[in-house]
């Protein structure tokens, strides 16, 4: 039997990267080490009932004490890129204060040690962990909060950025807005709804700001990477067509618009309030991008929303779609990837730049402690359907340079705690071992035939 069946290579251009990614607090643990300062993740766990069984995230794989672990097992997969974040309160615990050089030095050490072994690092700055003592000052919703993240980028820009020269900004800020500002599902946990959109312009400001200063830094290459998905209507009526129109405008394009076109869309045709827009903030956050990443998991079936829901939508089951160990909220509908690139082609032509797949991937149920791999074959067939997803979008003429898997390892799943696995590397959260599953050995196989 071939070793990946489904996956037609030819359309992947010679120098297409394959990587695998990971954010700081979903797999470093050792959350007291070396003076780190307090996340708003870190006041989330601590709340009671916001995260499945109490999970602390807290050893997990605890990357930041066996990063070199996680440096051998990406040698060993042969990615381009190792895609990993750093964590804002290990390098400045207070915003404004002073700067932990421990912190930095453990990121020079994963750079290093990822530059020996032959993978580029390829780094996020901002994945989730705002420091609390930002979230007391208004977090995201207030201005001054992207302005400290532009003082950190600096301090990052400065420090790493003579070996870190690939850089992601932002992780899906519609995550952070929406189940973190607008529904509470993830942290800070506030329930705002609309009252959550400054968080939308104060993150896209605060990207704009990073850009400026990596670039002036020398960095090769810099964008953002957000949490698209195709919006597939319920049904042909038009209460549903209008629903999904306003679904795509909030979850995709006041993100990407300002981004790749200097406007957001037409809020006040939606119904949406408008955005605290300053003087010469769409300049920045407009400045081209080197890249545009897209992290991609589902499409989403959007209805119309109950008469007595306070939102225009709902989200409702993809018929007919299986489903990942989330449910019916991951919908796995490989085609969908092929026509959100599409789309994107479409809708923003000449203005886009190459696009990154920042991330893909499934969790199923699998077991908490094993002896040998796991025969992951559902995570096999997501990844080889997505994969062929981007080729159909490339032998279309998109302009992709880079597949990402989320994720190298097990790892915590947020809300979810330690109840979701991703990795291709299974992670026993009790001793930290890691084994390779399966789909780690599909990987480095598909990837080798890529570069044959
Ligand atoms: C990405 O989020 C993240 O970048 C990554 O860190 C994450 O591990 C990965 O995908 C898998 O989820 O409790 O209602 O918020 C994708 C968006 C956000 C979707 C969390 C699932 C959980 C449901 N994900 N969400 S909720």
């Amino acid at each position: 039997m071939p070793q990946h069946p489904s996956v037609d290579l030819s359309p992947f251009p010679p120098g297409f990267r394959w990587s695998a990614a990971t954010a700081a607090f979903q797999v470093e643990g050792s959350r007291a080490a070396d003076g780190r300062g307090r996340s708003i993740w870190d006041e989330f766990v601590a709340t009671p009932g916001a995260v499945r069984d109490g999970a602390t995230a807290d050893p997990g794989p605890d990357s930041y004490r066996r990063h070199r672990e996680d440096v051998e097992l990406l040698a060993a997969l042969g990615v381009d890129r190792y895609r990993f974040s750093i964590s804002w309160v290990r390098v400045q615990p207070e915003p404004g204060g002073p700067v932990r050089q421990a912190g930095l030095d453990y990121y020079r050490r994963l750079a290093d040690d990822l530059l020996a072994a032959g993978v580029t690092p390829f780094a996020t700055l901002y994945h989730w962990d705002l420091p609390s003592v930002l979230e007391e000052r208004g977090g995201w919703l207030t201005r001054d909060t992207a302005l400290r993240f532009g003082e950190y980028a600096e301090i990052v820009a400065q420090s790493l950025g003579d070996r870190i020269r690939h850089w992601y900004t932002l992780n899906e800020p519609v995550s952070t807005s929406l189940q973190g500002y607008a529904v509470g599902t993830l942290a800070p946990g506030r329930q705002l709804l609309f009252g959550a959109l400054p968080t939308v312009h104060h993150q896209l400001l605060a990207h704009g700001l990073a850009v400026r200063t990596l670039r002036a830094s020398g960095a090769e290459e810099v964008g953002i990477v957000n949490n698209h998905t195709l919006v597939l209507p319920a049904s042909q009526a038009d209460a549903d067509l209008t629903a999904a129109a306003v679904y795509d405008v909030l979850h995709n394009r006041v993100f990407a618009d300002p981004v790749l076109t200097g406007a957001y869309p037409d809020l006040e045709a939606f119904g949406i309030p408008p955005m605290p827009v300053e003087e010469g903030d769409l300049e920045l956050i407009s400045a081209p991008g080197d890249f545009y990443g897209i992290n991609f998991y589902n499409p989403t079936t959007v209805a119309a929303g109950p008469d007595d829901s306070p939102v225009p939508f709902a989200i409702v089951p993809t018929p007919g779609a299986p489903v990942t160990g989330f449910g019916s909220e991951w919908p796995i509908v490989p085609a969908a990837l092929t026509g959100l690139l599409l789309d994107f082609r479409e809708r923003y032509g000449d203005r886009l730049p190459p696009l990154v797949i920042g991330e893909n991937g499934a969790s199923f149920p699998e077991p908490d402690h094993v002896d040998g791999p796991v025969r992951d074959s559902d995570r096999i067939s997501y990844l080889a359907g997505h994969i062929d997803a981007v080729g159909a979008a490339a032998a279309d003429g998109v302009d992709v340079r880079e597949y990402t898997v989320w994720s190298l390892l097990d790892n915590f799943e947020w809300a979810d705690g330690w109840t979701q696995r991703f990795g291709l590397v299974h992670v026993d959260f009790d001793t930290s071992a890691r084994t390779p599953k399966a789909s780690f050995d599909w990987y480095r196989a598909l990837i080798a035939e890529a570069r044959a």
